[in-house]
């Protein structure tokens, strides 16, 4: 009889190995998802339409990030960001009437009252949270591209809390922004940036606010 016994609590203890190891590695796990419809922003700049849709998708540790945008500046690099703010409250994209100096353009400076402060890149490694580097999308010559990237869901939270004070990720309070005109585009002075990165780079094109689907 003490064999039988033994031999249950092999089978209960193997299964439930088998159950942690399966939802570690994602399978079984539900999916879910925030999802961004990105309207364009500076139209007047760009003279085209930015449009697009954003997800980021949770399954166990991963996090997988898509983006897909058309009518943007051809042949340009264009920075990305989950936007939010620092209060871990609400986001909610920049208008154009959010352009306080009347220069007829939203800056960078100008989208944080409606949207807070840049929080994770969206290029080759948004962990890593180094906004002014990395490898961020090159539009097409036909003014689209497509980006795809996988994270580490713990490694990013963790990253995250140490860089903006404990905060959580809470992905549904947050925006995504697309920056970036052609280097020749004549810009104000007035037009506002990032301390030395060039205006051109971090111009908002457009914005789009994560619901939980
Ligand atoms: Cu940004």
């Amino acid at each position: 009889m003490p064999f039988k016994r033994v031999g249950l609590f092999t089978v209960l203890a193997v299964s439930a190995a088998a159950m942690t190891a399966c939802s570690s590695l994602g399978f079984g796990s539900k999916t879910t998802t925030y999802e961004a419809q990105l309207y364009p922003l500076n139209m007047d700049v760009t003279g085209a339409e930015a449009t697009g849709t954003a997800k980021m998708e949770v399954t166990g540790d991963t996090l997988v990030i898509t983006v897909d945008m058309a009518g943007v500046p051809p042949n340009t690099v264009h920075w990305q960001h989950l936007h939010g703010l620092k209060t871990g409250g609400d986001a909610s994209c920049a208008r154009q009437s959010d352009d306080a100096n009347g220069d007829n353009i939203v800056d960078l400076m100008e989208t944080e009252r409606a949207s807070g402060t840049t929080l994770v890149p969206f290029n080759d490694a948004p962990a890593k949270l180094d906004i002014p580097h990395g490898t961020y999308p090159t539009a097409t010559p036909a003014g689209t591209y497509h980006y795809r990237q996988e994270v580490s869901l713990k490694e990013l939270e963790k990253a995250f809390g140490k860089a903006y004070d404990g905060q959580k990720l809470v992905l549904d309070k947050r925006v995504i922004y697309v920056h970036g005109v052609p280097a020749n585009t004549n810009l104000p002075g007035s037009v506002a940036s990032l301390g030395p990165v060039p205006a051109h780079v971090t111009l908002p094109i457009a914005c789009g606010k994560f619901t939980k689907r």
